[in-house]
Order: structure tokens, then sequence, then C-alpha cells
């Protein structure tokens, strides 16, 4: 395994409910990269009350990012302990200190962008429905639950995340706008960054697929 799992150190941008869940359990199941997503970290924190995820509580449900200090330290130190394989960020960095803070660590093979149109997303965050025990995420519309409101897999009960509400998400819109969007650039100007645009998730991703297996061997 050791040197096709060394062989891609990656990130996945993207507005709030472009997909990014989707396509990084995608990946990971075509590519057998492993994936990090720091919301899964974040809500995973407030769940355990830890002192982390009392600070980041108020942040999420306003819709804010968490300072970038505590998302920051938070990551390398998972980052770490993946090792020596290769990885798939999910929603890191989203901040160009962020970005910078990634780089002076670990050099970066490829920053995948979703750039999917702000109108498409609104709608499908208030269809969300999550399994928290494994982040795998469904939608009423594109991809239910076998059993409404239970995890295929488990059988355990499915929950709607808290700044998925309708006034959560314009706040969620405009800190992608004001903060994430300059991250685009800064990938942009290192040529790191392959935007893929659309607006379903099953148009864009033949072309990650695609692209990604110029990076990385598929797994069959
Ligand atoms: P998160 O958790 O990173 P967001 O806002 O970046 O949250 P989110 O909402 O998790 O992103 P996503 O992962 O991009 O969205 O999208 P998804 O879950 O795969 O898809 C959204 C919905 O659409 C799902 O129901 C899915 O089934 C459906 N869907 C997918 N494709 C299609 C399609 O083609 N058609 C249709 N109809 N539906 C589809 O971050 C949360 C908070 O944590 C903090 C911040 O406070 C943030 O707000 N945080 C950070 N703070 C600072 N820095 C960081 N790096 C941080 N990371 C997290
Ligand atoms: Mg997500």
């Amino acid at each position: 395994l050791g040197s096709r799992a060394l062989a891609l150190r990656a990130v996945l941008l993207g507005p709030p409910g472009s997909g990014k869940g989707t396509v990084a359990s995608r990946i990971r199941s075509r590519f057998g990269l492993q994936t990090l997503s720091t919301g899964d970290l974040v809500r995973d924190h407030i769940a355990r009350k830890t002192e982390i995820g009392v600070l980041a509580k108020e942040c999420v449900l306003a819709g804010r990012l968490v300072p970038d200090e505590i998302i920051t330290e938070l990551t390398l130190t998972e980052i770490k302990a993946i090792g020596e394989r290769g990885w798939l960020l999910d929603g890191f960095p989203r901040t160009v200190s962020q970005a910078r803070a990634l780089s002076d660590r670990y050099p970066l093979g490829a920053a995948i962008n979703l750039d999917v149109p702000f109108a498409t997303i609104t709608e499908r965050l208030t269809a969300r429905w999550t399994h928290p025990g494994s982040g795998r995420v469904y939608n009423t519309h594109f991809n239910p639950p076998r059993k409404p409101g239970v995890d295929d897999e488990t059988g355990e009960p499915l929950v709607q995340r808290v700044d998925d509400r309708p006034e959560t998400v314009i706040a969620r819109l405009k800190e992608y706008s004001a903060r994430t969007e300059p991250v685009l650039i800064y990938y942009g100007e290192k040529g790191l960054l392959h935007s893929f645009t659309g607006t379903e998730t099953d148009v864009i991703w033949p072309h990650i697929d695609e692209f990604l297996a110029t990076r990385i061997p598929p797994l069959k």
C-alpha cells in the first residue's frame, strides 16, 4: 500500500452544501484515500462538550467560521495521526491563513473545488439528514435513506444539523464569500486549483473521478 497511499495529499473546497461530504465518500470508496471532514470534527467536539466544542458551538450556531488557531491546530493534529499515508481534507482550509499553515507543513498535490451556484445549495441543506456516528449524509430528494429517518447501515436514527436553518445557511454563505473565496485565488496562483462546475453531484463526479485517476490509481 505504501507508495500508492503516499501518492496524494489533497483538499476539497466548495461552498456550504456544495457536496463536499458526498464527493469525499465517493473518493474514499473509489481511491481508498483517507478523508477528514473538519465539520465532522467540530461537531464531534460539540457533542462531547470538550473545551473546543464549547467554544465552537457558538460559531457553528451562528453560521460563522471557528477561529483559525483552533481549527488549524485541531486539523494538523488529526493529519499527523493519519501518518505517512495520503489524505483528502473536506472543509479545510476555509481561510488564507489556514491554507498557509497547511502549506507550511505539507506539500499539496491538488485543490479540488466544487463550484455549485448558491441558489442550488439553499434548497439542498434544508432537506439534509445525517448519521452522526459515521458522517453519512442523505437528502430526502436526492439520496433518501431506505427507511425515513433511519441510517441504512446501522439502523440508527438520523438527525438534522442545527446550522441548516435558512437564516444560518445565509450567514454561512456570507462567510464563504468573504473568507473562503480568497483561498481559491491562493491555490489558483500556485497552479493547484481544479474547479468542477455544475448543479448536480452525479454530473460533476465523473469529471472529478477522471481527474483523480491521473493522480492516484483507483482501487479496482
Ligand atoms: P461543514 O460541516 O464543513 P459546510 O457548510 O462547509 O459545513 P456542508 O454543509 O457539510 O458544508 P457539503 O459537505 O459541501 O455541505 O455537502 P453535502 O453534505 O455533501 O451535501 C449537502 C446536501 O445536498 C446533502 O443532503 C446531500 O445528500 C445533498 N446533495 C448532494 N449532491 C446533490 C445533488 O446533486 N442534488 C441534490 N438535490 N442534492 C444533493 O462546517 C460546518 C461548520 O463547522 C465549522 C464552521 O462553523 C462551519 O460553518 N468549520 C470550520 N470553521 C473554520 N474553519 C474550518 N476549516 C472549518 N470547518 C468547519
Ligand atoms: Mg459536509
